[in-house]
């Protein structure tokens, strides 16, 4: 286990040193390599950061095979598919939407609460509203594959995620523009077969996406009550502040996390996992199990997908 720790640490680290070149752009799970294409596009065009990760994610929302985000994400128990999402600029400026039914591109309706709202959050009804009146198109996001999955989880209704495919698969996305600048963002279905209302951290500005544009950006992924618990993006991004590589402060806020779960029973299904980027372009991630993997995309790494490392197996 010892070994296989350091060897990953070791790959981590010798990759960081190709990454110091702007820009750059990192995002959760497989359909990040498509969302990084996508960012990438604009990134090495001189684009913005912010435009970067709206455009990244959106790939992911509106790709009806990826079942835990946007247009075709798994619904909750009563058969809805409510999304989460969130975005963040260099400025410290952000916007997020919670309880988001109808509309496939939950990301670009938190930008427009940043950029039109005087507020950060908007939820439910009150947020379908506000993408109505910005032009935003009501739809049903309710696939024929996904309605048939959640037929058969009816069938037992037992809420026993299989962690990794069934409810972590968000997608977070942190870039590094030319201009030196960060921006983030993070977009979901949330927990698949979860309660109707529940939210979870991915829209929750410090859980699910963190940045200062001093120090670097953090993101997460995995059972958002445990990043809640924790304020566990910030953290990561605090950490950093304080010395930390972008490895080093996922891992630690991993493991403050499993010591708050580990004497829970039945924790087979808790999976967590952050990634983080600094302002030098330097990148790590950490998980909890096995099984996470991002892609990462700089002038000299070409959309590559990195197992992360784990804490346990
Ligand atoms: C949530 N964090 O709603 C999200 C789920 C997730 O990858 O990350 N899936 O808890």
């Amino acid at each position: 286990m010892l070994l296989i720790g350091v060897k990953y640490q070791n790959k981590a680290a010798d990759l960081n040193k190709q990454s110091i070149i702007k820009p750059v752009v990192i995002s959760t799970w497989n359909h990040g390599v498509l969302a990084n294409d996508a960012a990438w596009k604009i990134l090495i065009n001189n684009g913005d950061a912010l435009d970067a990760v709206e455009q990244g994610v959106r790939t992911a929302e509106a790709n009806p095979d990826v079942q835990t985000v946007g247009l075709g994400g798994f619904p909750d128990r009563e058969g809805h598919v409510t999304l989460d999402a969130c975005i963040m600029d260099h400025h410290n400026n952000c916007g997020s939407v919670a309880f988001l039914q109808h509309i496939k591109h939950p990301i670009s309706v938190a930008r427009k609460v940043m950029e039109e709202t005087p507020h950060v959050m908007l939820v439910g009804e009150g947020a379908l509203k506000f993408a109505l009146e910005q032009g935003f198109q009501k739809e049903n996001l309710l696939t024929e594959k996904s309605k048939q999955a959640y037929e058969v989880w009816l069938e037992k209704s037992d809420y026993k995620p299989i962690i990794n495919i069934e409810n972590h698969d968000t997608i977070s996305m942190l870039a590094l523009d030319e201009n030196g600048n960060l921006s983030g963002a993070c977009t979901t279905s949330g927990a698949s077969w979860k309660m109707h209302g529940r939210v979870g951290d991915s829209p929750i500005i410090g859980a699910g996406l963190f940045l200062d544009n001093e120090v670097g950006a953090a993101a997460a992924t995995g059972m958002g009550e445990a990043m809640m618990k924790t304020a566990g993006s910030a953290m990561v991004v605090e950490l950093m502040r304080h010395g930390r590589s972008p490895y080093e402060a996922c891992k630690e806020v991993v493991e403050r996390i499993y010591k708050i779960y580990k004497n829970e029973p039945d924790l087979e299904w808790l999976q967590v996992g952050f990634i983080a980027l600094n302002k030098q372009g330097e990148y790590g991630s950490y998980c909890l199990r096995p099984g996470f993997n991002y892609a990462v995309q700089t002038n000299t790494i070409k959309n590559k997908l990195i197992n992360a490392d784990f804490k346990i197996q």
